[in-house]
């Protein structure tokens, strides 16, 4: 076929390299783990049933942060973004990540990424239209890190920004815990986050993945 037929990726996105992938990785499992303990979080469990976080939750593949979801063409304004010059003149760069919060719920684990301005010119406009709160672009943003049994990775994102809106509303959450990774603030129905103190910098690759 010629090559304009080709399809488009799946998505477009950050993906973490090999290295900080297990770091993060790591960090992750100690906040699983960390949570599981505390008092806090045994009264307030986010199943009805007593599971270990480290198993409810399933690994989804390589670590990346979607910028555009495509669907191999399909999405809306998938062809619109992949012709973007921006994108164009930035596809195989590598950036550094900030990962400045983490944060679970009864369905996903995720890590939340502040975007620089840079990163923001490779932010589709449409990203945060899923949410009824009117949220900056780049909200969104976020690396999933894991999905309990028979849940899409595309609700993380969805998570995150259902906590923004509770902020955004005024919502300040429950101080829940001082830990050593930083505070952990309890948003209610099972939606807990953890603001880092110290941001993680994750090295990544603007590429493609097409499955
Ligand atoms: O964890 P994620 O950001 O959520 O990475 C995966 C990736 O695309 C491949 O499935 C994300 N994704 C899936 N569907 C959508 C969607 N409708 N909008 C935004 N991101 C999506 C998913």
């Amino acid at each position: 076929a010629p090559l304009e037929e080709v399809d488009l990726p799946l998505f477009f996105g950050w993906f973490l390299l090999s290295s900080v992938q297990e770091k993060v990785r790591c960090t992750s499992m100690d906040f699983l783990k960390t949570l599981d303990t505390l008092e806090a979080f045994k009264n307030r469990r986010i199943s009805e049933n007593e599971v270990d976080l480290e198993q409810y939750f399933k690994p989804t593949g390589a670590l990346h942060c979607t910028t555009k979801f495509c669907n191999y063409g399909k999405a809306e304004g998938a062809k619109e973004y992949a012709e973007n010059p921006v994108r164009n003149s930035l596809y195989g760069s590598a950036f550094e990540l900030s990962l400045t919060a983490l944060f679970v719920t009864p369905r996903t684990v995720g890590a939340r990424v502040s975007l620089t301005d840079e990163q923001l010119k490779l932010w589709p406009a449409d990203a945060e239209q899923s949410s009824a709160a009117s949220l900056p672009p780049g909200s969104r943003a976020h690396i999933t890190l894991g999905c309990a049994e028979g849940v899409e990775p595309v609700q993380t994102g969805v998570d995150l920004l259902e906590i923004l809106a509770l902020q955004q509303d005024g919502q300040q959450g429950e101080p829940a815990e001082e830990m050593e990774l930083g505070s952990l603030t309890y948003y209610g129905e099972g939606r807990w986050l953890l603001n880092l103190r110290e941001p993680i910098g994750a090295p990544a690759c603007f590429s493609s993945f097409y499955g």
